[in-house]
């Protein structure tokens, strides 16, 4: 049996292109600001492990939809004959005609039985002078047709356009391909599966088998970032005496060994989750989000939460308040304020933020022949979680149709810190391997847990 397909129809400068983008992730599809970017059909199969599981039929937008439906009338239906005949007939009769250039190619799929996919944008006024034709164009072919409305500036027109469209969909569902999230695809997906009986059971397939994927795809995560823990934790930094430089001299250039190291580390983890998430394109973060330096005080500020700062504060042997509210389970900012005396608290936390203090350094021997790290703080762990999740998050819901920045605005979640604080800091005072398969198994538990937690929660919107 074929698969399922569908032409994506409507009126130039819709979004058409655009809901393809997003619905098949396929980098290709030229999107533009200005009407008449798609000028002739072109399929975008939709594979997964190299199976086509549908197409979905990129076309022009109508151009003279009246006088083609005219035509057709004139002509009129025998009994006997399918609609679909009847373009077909048309398509050959007019096959070059100047006046139909777009129509022949959105009908090229349509003669096909293509199911009937048609966009337009409920930011607009719906006008039925503009628009009628189109749809009742539409409508003669007797395919099943279901209306996909884009709010491409608001949903303002969103009530008329319902009621305006009824008459001629099967279904009308409202999708922003701009904004979709992961969900909002399959929503879709389950929509265009009601749209004809045959295809109820293989797009059912697809929409499991991308729940399936996506589930790998957030293991696969979560063991990349434990990988990237790991890594930065076993690593042995030092440096040789070379009888040239003082002891601060060679404390920072240690320093500035680890930051490059873990730098590293975080980009290839990026670049590796990206890629598993199957996107083609450059996942664009804005500035703040891409710059990687968690030893640079904001950045940790930022990723870090008052309470998970206090949490491995009190684990590492932080301050008495932090410990008082890890014992309480994360009590509100109001107690955990109270508790250290209002202002001084925090302002110790805030000193805290030294790039040193995620680093130890042994002491300076001029004996000695090197200089070492003794240990990271945990802290770094629980940056590279942080940092990595949103990367995950961010991805979760992003398709090749959106090329806006992201921004984070949402805290992360510090539920179960304290269990992985002291996780982190078994496994950063126990170096080269030396920890337990039971350490990593919990410590990948728990980042996939997180990880799941994320995806239902509002971690990251659009900016
Ligand atoms: N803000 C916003 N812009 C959108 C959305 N969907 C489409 N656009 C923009 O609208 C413009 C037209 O999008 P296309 O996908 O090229 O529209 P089209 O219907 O394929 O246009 P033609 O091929 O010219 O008929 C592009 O600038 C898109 O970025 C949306 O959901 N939100
Ligand atoms: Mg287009």
């Amino acid at each position: 049996m074929s698969h399922p397909v569908f032409v994506v129809t409507g009126a130039p400068n819709k979004g058409k292109s655009t809901f393809i983008k997003a619905m098949t992730n396929d980098a290709s599809v030229v999107v533009r600001e200005h009407a008449r970017t798609t000028t002739s059909a072109k399929s975008y199969p939709f594979t997964i492990d190299e199976e086509t599981c549908f197409t979905l039929w990129d076309t022009p937008g109508f151009e003279n939809a009246a006088e083609m439906h005219e035509i057709l009338d004139k002509w009129g239906i025998r009994e006997s004959d399918h609609p679909i005949e009847l373009i077909r007939r048309f398509m050959e009769a007019y096959a070059g005609h100047p006046d139909f250039i777009y129509e022949l190619e959105i009908f090229k799929p349509i003669a096909d039985y293509a199911c009937i996919v048609y966009v337009a944008d409920c930011s607009k006024k719906f006008r039925e002078s503009e628009y009628l034709r189109e749809m009742e164009l539409l409508k003669f072919t007797r395919l099943p047709r279901i209306a996909v409305l884009n709010p491409i500036d608001g949903d303002r027109y969103l009530e008329s356009w319902r009621s305006g469209l009824t008459d001629y969909f099967n279904n009308i569902k409202v999708f922003n391909p701009h904004e979709t999230t992961f969900d909002e695809k399959l929503r879709i997906l389950g929509a265009f599966s009601h749209l004809n009986d045959e295809w109820e059971e293989p797009l059912n397939r697809v929409i499991e088998a991308l729940k399936v994927q996506r589930e790998n795809v957030i293991e696969e995560c979560a063991r990349i970032i434990r990988k990237t823990i790991l890594q930065i934790f076993d690593r042995e930094f030092s440096i040789r005496y070379d009888g040239t430089r003082d002891e601060a001299e060679q404390r920072a250039e240690l320093m500035s060994q680890v930051r490059v190291f873990v730098h590293k580390t975080m980009n290839d983890a990026q670049r590796e989750i990206i890629r598993r998430f199957g996107l083609q394109i450059d996942v664009a973060f804005d500035r703040e989000f891409a710059d990687n330096d968690l030893f640079d005080t904001t950045v940790r500020r930022k990723n870090l939460s008052v309470h998970q700062r206090a949490m491995i504060n009190a684990i590492v042997g932080g301050g008495i308040g932090a410990v008082i509210d890890v014992a309480a389970g994360g009590l509100t900012f109001g107690v955990f304020t109270a508790a250290l005396g209002v202002g001084g608290g925090i302002a110790a936390y805030m000193r805290d933020l030294s790039p040193m203090d995620l680093v130890k350094i042994g002491g300076f021997d001029p004996d000695e022949e090197q200089m070492s790290v003794d240990s990271l703080n945990p802290e770094l762990g629980l940056l590279v979680i942080n940092r990595l999740r949103q990367v995950v998050a961010v991805l979760y819901n992003r398709t090749a149709a959106n090329t806006e920045n992201v921004i984070i605005r949402k805290d992360l979640d510090p539920a179960g810190l304290h269990k992985i604080g002291s996780l982190l800091k078994k496994i950063a005072s126990s170096r080269k391997h030396r920890y337990s398969e039971k350490y990593k198994k919990e410590l990948l538990d728990f980042i996939y847990q997180v990880l799941k937690k994320d995806r239902k929660g509002a971690l990251v919107e659009i900016g």
